[in-house]
């Protein structure tokens, strides 16, 4: 079935996929709907061998404002409870293959957080970063409060959370929240160009580069250490690394066909 609230665009780019948030008109708000359907595109992309990097944007005006506040609102604990929208977001935290995340105005509570999901961000100068949920009486929660503190560390991050206060392309950008500020007119093509250069790198290794770097935020150094260790050693199990060395001595660019 046709997606409603996302478009996916294939091959922007060799080996890049698109994901275009798509409900406009509510500043991208985070339906149930909307979400459902971002992790089976998201899902069917981390399954298809065409793909080796994945952009997901919304328009110039919004990446995402958030949580559906509509949908919410007259909710009990235990609707929220069955709903169990953590599913959907812990589906998405799982997807191997890097998600670059092309922001331009409002990324705002979910969508702050879905942003922090992705492994790396490019932001316009438009690009607006903030949790407001204090000002709905409620808390972030998908991240808002961990991811954030890890990205821009704790003065930052409890100001933001305490106030609501959005942050500017440039704040974010100075805090070490995102990799990237361009002008407006280029957040999505800059971030196609990352994800391409990313793309043209061997699939495995990607994979688990970026599952390596992510281990640095749940485990120990030592064990992180050894967790990067033991990808090391695999990945000399695959054509790519000889490929990838035997392109280096030969002086010529690697064909990587991820095997
Ligand atoms: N939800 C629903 N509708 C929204 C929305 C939102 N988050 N944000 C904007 N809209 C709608 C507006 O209601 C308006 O619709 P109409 O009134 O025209 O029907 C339309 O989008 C345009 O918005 P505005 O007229 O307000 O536009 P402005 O340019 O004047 O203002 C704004 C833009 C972004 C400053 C403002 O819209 C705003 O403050 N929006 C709300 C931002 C916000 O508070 N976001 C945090 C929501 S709470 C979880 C996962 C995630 C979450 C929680 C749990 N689990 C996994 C458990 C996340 C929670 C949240 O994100």
């Amino acid at each position: 079935m046709q997606p409603q609230f996302i478009i996916i665009h294939h091959q922007v780019a060799p080996f890049v996929a698109h994901i275009q948030l798509n409900r406009p008109k509510e500043l991208n708000a985070l339906n149930l709907e909307l979400m459902g359907e971002l992790r089976d595109a998201l899902k069917a992309l981390d399954a298809d061998d065409q793909v080796r990097a994945i952009v997901l944007s919304g328009n110039e005006k919004a990446f995402a404002a958030g949580a559906d506040i509509k949908q919410m609102a007259g909710k009990t604990a235990i609707d929220m409870y069955n709903i169990d929208q953590f599913s959907t977001w812990d589906t998405i935290k799982k997807i191997k293959k890097p998600i670059i995340a092309a922001v331009s105005g409002f990324a705002l509570g979910g969508g702050c957080e879905l942003t922090m999901l992705c492994d790396m961000i490019v932001a316009s100068e438009t690009a607006r970063f903030g949790q407001p949920e204090i000002k709905l009486g409620v808390i972030p929660g998908a991240g808002g409060t961990q991811r954030l503190t890890r990205a821009v560390g704790k003065a930052l991050a409890m100001e933001m959370v305490l106030t609501g206060r959005f942050i500017t392309a440039h704040e974010a950008h100075k805090a070490g929240l995102i990799n990237r500020v361009v002008p407006t007119e280029l957040f999505l093509s800059e971030a196609i160009k990352l994800a391409a250069e990313v793309a043209s790198m061997s699939p495995i290794a990607i994979k688990m580069a970026k599952e390596a770097v992510l281990k640095a935020f749940d485990s120990t150094l030592e064990e992180g250490l050894h967790f990067e260790r033991k990808n090391f050693y695999l990945l000399f199990a695959s054509e790519d690394q000889k490929e990838g060395m035997q392109a280096f001595m030969e002086k010529r660019t690697p064909d990587f066909k991820g095997r």
